[in-house]
């Protein structure tokens, strides 16, 4: 628990100085372009190009995160003793000292992992692309590295590579493939960076000597080649390059060195988590979805689906369904990405209780698509709850409360109401619509028979039958003209 805390703190801080930081670059004059050491694609694209590079990414708007590793062996679990924390972090958690933990990579046998299974489960989800950890904190790449033997090609009796076999299922399923990459953590290379859990107390916040050493040579002998490997060993695949927790080793000149690998592949997206004042592509809010998204910025809420990234073979505490589905739509209407974590266990398979809530939510959308692809958010807003008169957030600030009655989403000409809460009235009211509302229907009637409209003043009824079609999510369509 107090673990849990600690580094809850550490990431308070470190936000609320990038934050900071950020405010003081908005504030500069727009002509006066952020200085980076080496310009980044976002730095010297156009609008225009911008769009276009975005597109795919906007329009998927689901995806899935594969957060597999090493970590799956011990699944929560040292020495007998349960770990509190998040799976893939038991390492460091746990102050695993470096040479035990590589002891894990010759018995890690996967031989029930089939990439051609889990992009089909993607597929059958109606997610549009998937992000998996290449190297997680932990510093082992699960992928074929001639940069770093530390991998699961050369240090494991698997011997295959994953990336490899997802980027070859992929290219046949039509499924997009994204490389997570620990640039700056490494917690068993030498010279890499570690965030401060328990009592590692010295500055480097390492456990054991054999971590220490100086963090460019890490840079430049095994994150650097890795990230060029990554880049170039699969063909059109990675689209999503996503980075993550970058600390004060990684400054403005380090980062840039990698930003010059990056731009090398014009189409690539990445995350805002390289660091070095780089804000790459998207805003990434872990674990939560922002209140009004984040306006003129392209963003991701990436979640768990149980309290864990890495496998843990004790965490049985999964969303339901009802949840998974209301957090993509409440996303969908604030304009989001949905990057919804599984976690393989140590034979390469995705736990049965997240597999059967992927195929539940691919059934919604298997009807219900039309209403979060490619769709814009929502031109109404108060829908989605309101800032708490009383209760305040940990910084002070009210505290947002969400209100699950229904959610909007939009295309040209039409307006979608996802409706949770079936109206007890037999009718949708709909106060100010800003459109002209010509008919509506309801996308779980195989028919689309048209409902009943009644306009009065300024304000539409829409009669709705008894009992609503889907008992999550019934989708109430408005055809619109302006
Ligand atoms: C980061 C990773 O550390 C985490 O393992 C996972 O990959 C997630 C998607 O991204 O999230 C964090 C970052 C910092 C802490 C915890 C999770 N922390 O300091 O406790």
């Amino acid at each position: 628990m107090n673990l849990v805390c600690r580094n809850i703190a550490t990431v308070v801080i470190l936000v609320a100085v990038s934050l900071s930081h950020a405010q003081f670059e908005r504030s500069k004059p727009d002509t006066q372009p952020i200085h980076h050491p080496v310009p980044s694609i976002q730095d010297t694209e156009s609008l225009a190009q911008r769009d276009a590079r975005m597109q795919w990414w906007r329009e998927g708007r689901f995806g899935m995160f594969i957060h597999w590793g090493l970590y799956s062996i011990p699944a929560g679990t040292w020495d007998g003793k349960q770990i509190p924390g998040i799976g893939e972090w038991i390492m460091n958690n746990a102050s695993i000292p470096v040479a035990e933990y590589k002891a894990l990579a010759p018995r890690f046998n996967p031989t029930s992992f089939s990439a051609r299974e889990i992009v089909a489960l993607a597929k059958a989800a109606g997610m549009k692309y998937m992000v998996i950890t290449a190297k997680h904190h932990d510093g082992f790449a699960m992928f074929d590295s001639k940069a770093n033997s530390f991998n699961i090609v050369a240090a494991t009796p698997f011997k295959r590579d994953p990336l490899r076999e997802l980027a070859e299922e992929c290219r046949k399923q039509g499924m997009k493939l994204g490389f997570y990459y620990s640039q700056d953590q490494d917690w068993t290379a030498p010279g890499g960076s570690a965030y401060k859990t328990g009592n590692h107390d010295s500055a480097s916040h390492h456990w054991d000597s054999a971590q220490d050493g100086d963090f460019d040579s890490y840079l430049h002998t095994k994150a650097i080649p890795q990230i060029k490997e990554l880049l170039t060993q699969y063909a059109e695949f990675p689209v999503v390059v996503w980075f993550d927790t970058p600390t004060a080793n990684m400054t403005p000149d380090r980062a840039a060195e990698i930003v010059t690998l990056l731009n090398q592949h014009p189409n690539l997206i990445w995350n805002n988590r390289l660091g070095g004042s780089y804000q790459g592509d998207t805003e990434t809010p872990e674990q939560y979805i922002p209140p009004q998204g984040f306006p003129g910025r392209d963003w991701e809420s990436c979640m768990t689906i149980n309290a864990t990234w890495g496998y843990k073979s004790y965490d049985t505490n999964f969303k339901s369904v009802e949840t998974l589905l209301r957090n993509l739509i409440d996303i969908a209407s604030k304009g989001g990405n949905y990057l919804l974590n599984v976690g393989p266990d140590s034979k390469g398979v995705i736990p049965a209780a997240e597999a059967e809530r992927l195929q539940q939510i691919g059934k919604w959308l298997a009807v219900n698509g039309e209403a979060i692809y490619d769709s814009k958010p929502t031109l109404f807003g108060p829908e989605a709850g309101a800032l708490s008169p009383i209760e305040e957030e940990k910084m002070g600030n009210p505290k947002f409360i969400p209100s699950w009655n229904w959610r909007s989403t939009t295309k040209a000409d039409k307006i979608y109401i996802e409706i949770f809460t079936w109206p007890g009235s037999g009718s949708f009211h709909l106060v100010k619509p800003p459109r002209k509302v010509t008919s509506a229907y309801l996308l779980a009637d195989p028919t689309h028979t048209p409902l009943k409209l009644m306009q009065t003043g300024d304000s539409v009824n829409v009669h709705l039958p008894a009992k609503a079609l889907d008992p999550i999510a019934t989708v109430l369509v408005l055809n619109t003209s302006n």
